[in-house]
Protein backbone atom coordinates (compact mmCIF):
# COMPACT_ATOMS: atom_id res chain seq x y z
CA UNK A 1 0.00 0.00 0.00
CA UNK A 2 1.34 3.69 -0.98
CA UNK A 3 2.09 5.74 1.82
CA UNK A 4 -0.37 7.92 0.92
CA UNK A 5 -3.42 5.30 1.90
CA UNK A 6 -4.27 5.41 5.41
CA UNK A 7 -2.91 1.98 6.93
CA UNK A 8 -5.71 -0.14 9.10
CA UNK A 9 -4.43 -2.58 11.51
CA UNK A 10 -3.93 -6.39 10.89
CA UNK A 11 -7.55 -7.45 11.97
CA UNK A 12 -8.96 -4.65 9.84
CA UNK A 13 -7.36 -5.86 6.84
CA UNK A 14 -10.33 -5.29 3.72
CA UNK A 15 -11.94 -8.00 2.23
CA UNK A 16 -10.70 -9.28 -0.90
CA UNK A 17 -11.00 -12.79 -3.09
CA UNK A 18 -8.72 -11.99 -6.18
CA UNK A 19 -5.35 -11.33 -5.41
CA UNK A 20 -3.90 -8.49 -7.59
CA UNK A 21 -1.91 -11.74 -9.17
CA UNK A 22 -5.04 -13.56 -9.86
CA UNK A 23 -5.64 -15.71 -7.43
CA UNK A 24 -8.68 -16.54 -6.18
CA UNK A 25 -7.84 -16.29 -1.90
CA UNK A 26 -10.36 -14.59 0.24
CA UNK A 27 -8.83 -12.84 3.13
CA UNK A 28 -10.08 -13.62 6.67
CA UNK A 29 -12.38 -10.92 6.55
CA UNK A 30 -14.23 -12.42 3.02
CA UNK A 31 -16.08 -15.48 4.77
CA UNK A 32 -19.54 -13.76 5.15
CA UNK A 33 -19.46 -12.78 1.77
CA UNK A 34 -18.12 -16.29 0.05
CA UNK A 35 -22.30 -17.50 -0.37
CA UNK A 36 -22.77 -14.27 -2.65
CA UNK A 37 -19.05 -15.16 -4.71
CA UNK A 38 -20.10 -18.94 -4.72
CA UNK A 39 -23.27 -18.24 -6.69
CA UNK A 40 -21.90 -16.96 -9.50
CA UNK A 41 -21.44 -18.98 -12.96
CA UNK A 42 -18.73 -18.76 -15.59
CA UNK A 43 -21.09 -16.29 -17.49
CA UNK A 44 -21.38 -13.83 -14.42
CA UNK A 45 -17.84 -13.88 -14.48
CA UNK A 46 -16.79 -13.43 -18.13
CA UNK A 47 -20.20 -10.36 -18.16
CA UNK A 48 -17.88 -8.69 -15.41
CA UNK A 49 -14.60 -8.91 -17.04
CA UNK A 50 -16.40 -7.82 -20.50
CA UNK A 51 -18.28 -4.87 -18.69
CA UNK A 52 -14.26 -3.63 -17.36
CA UNK A 53 -13.00 -4.06 -20.82
CA UNK A 54 -15.62 -2.38 -22.88
CA UNK A 55 -15.92 0.65 -20.15
CA UNK A 56 -12.17 1.27 -19.97
CA UNK A 57 -12.27 1.40 -23.95
CA UNK A 58 -15.35 3.76 -23.60
CA UNK A 59 -13.19 5.84 -21.53
CA UNK A 60 -10.23 6.30 -23.40
CA UNK A 61 -12.16 6.83 -26.40
CA UNK A 62 -14.05 9.46 -24.65
CA UNK A 63 -10.85 11.51 -23.44
CA UNK A 64 -9.52 11.15 -27.04
CA UNK A 65 -12.45 12.57 -28.01
CA UNK A 66 -12.73 15.55 -25.48
CA UNK A 67 -8.88 16.50 -26.93
CA UNK A 68 -10.08 16.58 -30.19
CA UNK A 69 -12.12 19.43 -29.28
CA UNK A 70 -15.63 17.13 -29.76
CA UNK A 71 -16.17 17.60 -25.49
CA UNK A 72 -15.78 20.04 -23.27
CA UNK A 73 -14.32 17.99 -20.55
CA UNK A 74 -14.26 14.41 -19.28
CA UNK A 75 -13.72 12.95 -15.72
CA UNK A 76 -11.63 9.41 -16.93
CA UNK A 77 -12.87 5.99 -14.70
CA UNK A 78 -10.37 4.47 -15.75
CA UNK A 79 -8.82 2.29 -12.96
CA UNK A 80 -11.90 2.09 -11.14
CA UNK A 81 -13.64 -0.68 -13.46
CA UNK A 82 -14.03 -3.25 -10.72
CA UNK A 83 -15.44 -1.27 -7.71
CA UNK A 84 -18.28 -0.01 -10.02
CA UNK A 85 -18.79 -3.19 -12.16
CA UNK A 86 -18.95 -5.35 -8.91
CA UNK A 87 -21.11 -3.11 -7.35
CA UNK A 88 -23.25 -2.17 -10.52
CA UNK A 89 -23.95 -5.90 -10.60
CA UNK A 90 -24.50 -6.17 -7.18
CA UNK A 91 -27.84 -4.30 -7.14
CA UNK A 92 -30.98 -5.55 -8.43
CA UNK A 93 -33.24 -4.00 -11.08
CA UNK A 94 -35.66 -2.18 -8.61
CA UNK A 95 -32.93 -0.43 -6.80
CA UNK A 96 -32.42 3.00 -7.52
CA UNK A 97 -28.62 4.31 -8.01
CA UNK A 98 -27.63 7.57 -7.49
CA UNK A 99 -23.95 8.44 -9.15
CA UNK A 100 -21.96 10.72 -8.51
CA UNK A 101 -20.05 11.91 -11.98
CA UNK A 102 -17.26 9.27 -12.76
CA UNK A 103 -19.44 5.70 -12.67
CA UNK A 104 -19.53 5.51 -16.29
CA UNK A 105 -19.77 1.47 -15.98
CA UNK A 106 -22.86 1.66 -13.62
CA UNK A 107 -24.65 3.64 -16.25
CA UNK A 108 -23.91 0.84 -18.93
CA UNK A 109 -24.79 -1.84 -16.44
CA UNK A 110 -28.38 -0.26 -15.89
CA UNK A 111 -28.65 0.49 -19.41
CA UNK A 112 -27.78 4.32 -19.59
CA UNK A 113 -26.62 4.76 -23.61
CA UNK A 114 -22.98 6.29 -22.86
CA UNK A 115 -24.14 8.58 -25.57
CA UNK A 116 -25.76 10.73 -22.88
CA UNK A 117 -22.75 11.08 -21.18
CA UNK A 118 -20.95 12.31 -24.15
CA UNK A 119 -23.91 15.04 -24.89
CA UNK A 120 -23.98 16.10 -21.27
CA UNK A 121 -20.12 16.58 -21.22
CA UNK A 122 -20.50 18.08 -24.65
CA UNK A 123 -22.85 20.98 -23.99
CA UNK A 124 -25.97 19.10 -26.26
CA UNK A 125 -27.90 17.95 -23.13
CA UNK A 126 -27.99 19.60 -19.80
CA UNK A 127 -27.61 16.01 -18.02
CA UNK A 128 -30.68 14.22 -18.29
CA UNK A 129 -32.14 10.85 -18.71
CA UNK A 130 -35.12 9.54 -17.25
CA UNK A 131 -34.21 7.34 -13.97
CA UNK A 132 -37.41 5.44 -14.17
CA UNK A 133 -36.47 4.53 -18.11
CA UNK A 134 -32.84 3.88 -17.72
CA UNK A 135 -32.69 0.72 -14.79
CA UNK A 136 -33.58 3.49 -11.97
CA UNK A 137 -29.94 5.30 -12.72
CA UNK A 138 -30.34 9.06 -11.40
CA UNK A 139 -28.31 11.82 -12.54
CA UNK A 140 -24.94 12.43 -12.68
CA UNK A 141 -24.33 14.98 -9.55
CA UNK A 142 -21.42 17.48 -10.08
CA UNK A 143 -22.06 19.00 -6.27
CA UNK A 144 -19.93 16.87 -4.45
CA UNK A 145 -22.00 14.77 -1.70
CA UNK A 146 -25.50 16.25 -2.47
CA UNK A 147 -26.37 12.85 -4.47
CA UNK A 148 -26.08 11.20 -0.92
CA UNK A 149 -28.61 13.28 0.73
CA UNK A 150 -30.61 12.89 -2.22
CA UNK A 151 -29.96 9.20 -2.32
CA UNK A 152 -31.02 9.21 1.58
CA UNK A 153 -34.38 10.84 1.03
CA UNK A 154 -35.25 8.61 -1.50
CA UNK A 155 -34.13 5.26 0.81
CA UNK A 156 -36.36 7.01 3.52
CA UNK A 157 -39.38 7.49 1.52
CA UNK A 158 -39.06 3.44 -0.24
CA UNK A 159 -39.54 2.87 3.91
CA UNK A 160 -42.53 5.55 4.54
CA UNK A 161 -44.06 3.37 1.16
CA UNK A 162 -43.65 -0.01 2.53
CA UNK A 163 -41.29 -0.74 -0.66
CA UNK A 164 -38.47 -2.65 1.29
CA UNK A 165 -38.22 -4.93 4.09
CA UNK A 166 -41.37 -7.25 3.01
CA UNK A 167 -39.56 -10.63 3.22
CA UNK A 168 -39.51 -10.46 -0.72
CA UNK A 169 -35.96 -10.07 -1.99
CA UNK A 170 -36.85 -9.87 -5.71
CA UNK A 171 -39.06 -6.78 -4.97
CA UNK A 172 -37.63 -5.23 -1.72
CA UNK A 173 -36.30 -2.05 -2.70
CA UNK A 174 -32.49 -0.55 -2.01
CA UNK A 175 -30.49 2.35 -2.87
CA UNK A 176 -26.89 2.85 -3.74
CA UNK A 177 -25.24 5.54 -3.68
CA UNK A 178 -22.02 6.53 -4.95
CA UNK A 179 -19.33 9.26 -4.06
CA UNK A 180 -15.70 9.29 -3.42
CA UNK A 181 -12.87 10.15 -0.67
CA UNK A 182 -13.05 14.05 -0.97
CA UNK A 183 -16.81 13.79 -0.85
CA UNK A 184 -16.56 12.25 2.51
CA UNK A 185 -15.33 15.58 4.31
CA UNK A 186 -18.92 17.38 2.91
CA UNK A 187 -21.02 18.03 5.37
CA UNK A 188 -24.01 16.75 3.31
CA UNK A 189 -22.45 13.12 3.48
CA UNK A 190 -22.59 13.73 6.97
CA UNK A 191 -25.89 14.45 7.17
CA UNK A 192 -26.95 12.09 4.73
CA UNK A 193 -25.18 9.23 6.65
CA UNK A 194 -26.76 10.65 10.31
CA UNK A 195 -30.24 10.64 8.66
CA UNK A 196 -29.92 7.10 7.15
CA UNK A 197 -28.51 5.51 10.63
CA UNK A 198 -31.46 7.56 12.39
CA UNK A 199 -34.04 6.09 10.01
CA UNK A 200 -32.32 2.97 9.21
CA UNK A 201 -33.12 3.72 5.57
CA UNK A 202 -32.29 1.14 3.24
CA UNK A 203 -29.35 2.16 1.60
CA UNK A 204 -25.73 1.35 0.71
CA UNK A 205 -23.40 4.02 0.82
CA UNK A 206 -20.36 2.95 -1.79
CA UNK A 207 -17.42 5.29 -1.31
CA UNK A 208 -14.78 4.71 -4.50
CA UNK A 209 -11.12 5.63 -2.31
CA UNK A 210 -9.41 6.51 -5.32
CA UNK A 211 -6.76 8.24 -3.20
CA UNK A 212 -7.17 11.77 -4.57
CA UNK A 213 -9.82 14.54 -4.51
CA UNK A 214 -8.54 16.28 -7.57
CA UNK A 215 -5.07 17.80 -6.09
CA UNK A 216 -5.65 16.37 -2.65
CA UNK A 217 -4.49 13.42 -1.13
CA UNK A 218 -7.10 11.28 0.90
CA UNK A 219 -4.46 10.85 4.45
CA UNK A 220 -5.56 14.84 4.05
CA UNK A 221 -9.03 14.31 4.42
CA UNK A 222 -9.19 11.51 6.89
CA UNK A 223 -7.05 10.45 10.18
CA UNK A 224 -8.85 7.33 10.29
CA UNK A 225 -9.16 4.63 7.50
CA UNK A 226 -12.81 6.10 5.97
CA UNK A 227 -14.75 3.21 6.76
CA UNK A 228 -13.70 3.23 10.02
CA UNK A 229 -16.13 6.38 10.35
CA UNK A 230 -18.90 4.20 10.08
CA UNK A 231 -18.80 3.06 13.63
CA UNK A 232 -19.30 6.42 14.66
CA UNK A 233 -22.72 7.30 12.59
CA UNK A 234 -23.48 3.77 13.97
CA UNK A 235 -24.02 1.49 10.82
CA UNK A 236 -21.18 -1.17 9.50
CA UNK A 237 -18.32 -0.17 7.93
CA UNK A 238 -16.55 -2.49 5.50
CA UNK A 239 -13.50 -1.82 3.34
CA UNK A 240 -12.99 -4.15 0.43
CA UNK A 241 -10.28 -4.17 -2.39
CA UNK A 242 -11.58 -1.95 -4.92
CA UNK A 243 -9.65 -3.37 -7.39
CA UNK A 244 -11.12 -6.91 -7.29
CA UNK A 245 -14.52 -7.32 -9.02
CA UNK A 246 -15.31 -10.27 -7.34
CA UNK A 247 -15.01 -8.57 -4.08
CA UNK A 248 -16.43 -5.81 -4.42
CA UNK A 249 -19.72 -7.49 -5.93
CA UNK A 250 -20.21 -10.37 -2.77
CA UNK A 251 -19.95 -7.25 -0.26
CA UNK A 252 -22.14 -4.93 -2.07
CA UNK A 253 -24.41 -7.61 -3.00
CA UNK A 254 -24.59 -8.89 1.10
CA UNK A 255 -25.25 -5.61 2.34
CA UNK A 256 -28.00 -4.55 -0.46
CA UNK A 257 -29.58 -7.89 0.69
CA UNK A 258 -29.29 -6.52 4.81
CA UNK A 259 -30.83 -3.37 3.46
CA UNK A 260 -33.81 -4.84 1.51
CA UNK A 261 -34.37 -7.11 4.59
CA UNK A 262 -34.34 -4.03 7.29
CA UNK A 263 -31.07 -3.89 8.56
CA UNK A 264 -30.52 -0.79 8.02
CA UNK A 265 -27.63 1.02 6.11
CA UNK A 266 -23.96 0.37 5.28
CA UNK A 267 -21.08 1.82 4.44
CA UNK A 268 -18.82 0.16 2.06
CA UNK A 269 -15.16 1.76 1.27
CA UNK A 270 -13.92 0.39 -1.77
CA UNK A 271 -10.03 1.27 -1.83
CA UNK A 272 -8.99 1.76 -5.66
CA UNK A 273 -7.19 4.03 -7.81
CA UNK A 274 -7.49 7.03 -10.08
CA UNK A 275 -5.31 5.95 -12.72
CA UNK A 276 -6.01 8.62 -15.03
CA UNK A 277 -6.49 12.46 -14.38
CA UNK A 278 -9.47 14.30 -12.53
CA UNK A 279 -10.99 15.05 -15.64
CA UNK A 280 -9.27 16.22 -18.46
CA UNK A 281 -8.37 19.65 -17.32
CA UNK A 282 -6.22 18.12 -14.83
CA UNK A 283 -2.37 17.53 -14.90
CA UNK A 284 -1.93 14.65 -11.66
CA UNK A 285 2.25 14.41 -12.79
CA UNK A 286 2.15 18.03 -10.76
CA UNK A 287 1.17 16.36 -7.99
CA UNK A 288 1.78 12.93 -7.69
CA UNK A 289 4.52 10.65 -8.25
CA UNK A 290 5.03 8.14 -11.17
CA UNK A 291 5.75 4.88 -8.41
CA UNK A 292 2.11 5.77 -6.71
CA UNK A 293 0.91 5.72 -9.84
CA UNK A 294 2.98 2.43 -11.13
CA UNK A 295 2.12 0.63 -7.83
CA UNK A 296 -1.26 1.07 -8.55
CA UNK A 297 -0.98 -0.29 -12.57
CA UNK A 298 0.64 -3.38 -10.68
CA UNK A 299 -2.66 -3.84 -9.15
CA UNK A 300 -4.69 -3.44 -12.31
CA UNK A 301 -8.56 -4.78 -12.23
CA UNK A 302 -8.83 -6.23 -15.09
CA UNK A 303 -5.32 -8.15 -15.79
CA UNK A 304 -6.08 -10.22 -12.47
CA UNK A 305 -9.38 -11.05 -13.74
CA UNK A 306 -8.29 -12.11 -17.24
CA UNK A 307 -5.52 -14.29 -15.60
CA UNK A 308 -8.23 -15.95 -13.19
CA UNK A 309 -10.47 -16.24 -16.21
CA UNK A 310 -7.77 -17.56 -17.73
CA UNK A 311 -6.42 -20.67 -14.84
CA UNK A 312 -10.66 -21.14 -15.26
CA UNK A 313 -10.15 -22.11 -18.90
CA UNK A 314 -11.17 -19.37 -20.50
CA UNK A 315 -10.40 -19.27 -24.70
CA UNK A 316 -8.21 -16.88 -26.28
CA UNK A 317 -11.57 -16.92 -28.76
CA UNK A 318 -13.39 -14.85 -25.90
CA UNK A 319 -10.82 -12.77 -25.07
CA UNK A 320 -10.45 -12.01 -28.41
CA UNK A 321 -14.15 -11.20 -28.66
CA UNK A 322 -14.41 -8.70 -25.57
CA UNK A 323 -11.76 -7.12 -27.50
CA UNK A 324 -13.56 -6.48 -30.86
CA UNK A 325 -16.67 -6.10 -28.60
CA UNK A 326 -15.03 -3.01 -27.22
CA UNK A 327 -13.73 -1.41 -30.06
CA UNK A 328 -16.84 -1.54 -31.68
CA UNK A 329 -18.48 -0.15 -28.78
CA UNK A 330 -15.88 2.89 -29.04
CA UNK A 331 -16.18 3.42 -32.58
CA UNK A 332 -19.44 2.94 -32.51
CA UNK A 333 -19.58 6.04 -29.81
CA UNK A 334 -17.36 8.24 -31.46
CA UNK A 335 -19.32 8.11 -34.67
CA UNK A 336 -22.56 9.41 -32.42
CA UNK A 337 -20.57 12.04 -31.22
CA UNK A 338 -19.30 13.59 -33.97
CA UNK A 339 -22.85 13.25 -35.74
CA UNK A 340 -23.91 15.21 -32.64
CA UNK A 341 -23.01 18.74 -34.44
CA UNK A 342 -22.72 21.89 -32.33
CA UNK A 343 -24.63 22.35 -29.56
CA UNK A 344 -27.20 25.24 -30.14
CA UNK A 345 -26.28 28.17 -27.77
CA UNK A 346 -29.98 29.18 -26.98
CA UNK A 347 -30.38 25.63 -24.91
CA UNK A 348 -28.50 27.48 -22.37
CA UNK A 349 -31.43 29.20 -21.52
CA UNK A 350 -33.39 25.74 -21.05
CA UNK A 351 -34.42 24.51 -17.67
CA UNK A 352 -33.04 27.97 -15.71
CA UNK A 353 -36.39 27.96 -14.33
CA UNK A 354 -39.45 25.42 -14.76
CA UNK A 355 -41.69 27.89 -16.31
CA UNK A 356 -41.36 30.95 -19.10
CA UNK A 357 -39.19 33.58 -17.49
CA UNK A 358 -38.77 37.03 -19.14
CA UNK A 359 -35.60 37.93 -18.20
CA UNK A 360 -34.51 34.51 -19.91
CA UNK A 361 -36.69 35.37 -22.48
CA UNK A 362 -34.67 38.82 -23.05
CA UNK A 363 -30.79 37.30 -22.64
CA UNK A 364 -32.00 34.82 -25.31
CA UNK A 365 -33.35 37.46 -27.71
CA UNK A 366 -30.49 39.11 -27.08
CA UNK A 367 -28.09 36.73 -28.02
CA UNK A 368 -29.65 35.49 -31.25
CA UNK A 369 -29.20 39.26 -32.07
CA UNK A 370 -25.45 38.93 -31.36
CA UNK A 371 -24.71 35.60 -33.32
CA UNK A 372 -27.09 37.08 -36.11
CA UNK A 373 -24.91 40.31 -36.29
CA UNK A 374 -21.90 38.00 -37.67
CA UNK A 375 -21.70 37.67 -40.97
CA UNK A 376 -21.47 34.08 -42.04
CA UNK A 377 -18.92 32.84 -44.24
CA UNK A 378 -16.59 35.17 -43.89
C1 LIG B 1 -19.69 21.36 -3.48
C2 LIG B 1 -18.51 21.28 -4.40
N1 LIG B 1 -17.31 21.72 -3.98
C3 LIG B 1 -16.23 21.64 -4.79
C4 LIG B 1 -16.35 21.12 -6.06
C5 LIG B 1 -15.12 21.01 -6.96
N2 LIG B 1 -14.72 19.62 -7.08
C6 LIG B 1 -15.03 18.88 -8.16
S1 LIG B 1 -14.47 17.31 -8.05
C7 LIG B 1 -13.77 17.59 -6.54
C8 LIG B 1 -13.02 16.50 -5.82
C9 LIG B 1 -13.86 15.31 -5.49
O1 LIG B 1 -13.05 14.26 -5.04
P1 LIG B 1 -13.64 12.83 -4.65
O2 LIG B 1 -14.87 13.00 -3.83
O3 LIG B 1 -12.53 12.04 -4.07
O4 LIG B 1 -14.11 12.21 -6.04
P2 LIG B 1 -13.21 11.80 -7.32
O5 LIG B 1 -13.17 13.00 -8.21
O6 LIG B 1 -11.88 11.38 -6.83
O7 LIG B 1 -13.96 10.70 -7.99
C10 LIG B 1 -13.99 18.90 -6.14
C11 LIG B 1 -13.49 19.50 -4.89
C12 LIG B 1 -17.62 20.67 -6.47
N3 LIG B 1 -17.82 20.14 -7.67
N4 LIG B 1 -18.69 20.75 -5.62
MG1 LIG C 1 -11.33 10.67 -4.96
Amino acid sequence: MPSSAPEAPPEEQMVQLLTAEGTFQPSASAEAYLPYVEKLADEDHQRFYRDMVVVRRFDSEAANLQRNGQLALWPPSSGQEAAQVGSGHAAKPQDHIFPSYREHAVAMIRGVDLLRLIEMMRGNSHGGWNPSEHGNFHLYSVVIGTQTLHATGYAMAMQLDGATNTANPDTDEAVLVYFGDGASSQGDVSEALVFAASYQSPQVFFLQNNHWAISVPVTRQSRTPLYRRADGFGMPGVRVDGNDVLASYAVTAKLLDDARAGQGPALVEALTYRVGAHTTSDDPSKYRTASELESWIARDPIARMRTWLEGRGASAAFFAGVEDEAADFAADIRRRTVALGPPPTAKMFDHVYAEPHPMMAEQSAWLSAYEASFVSGE
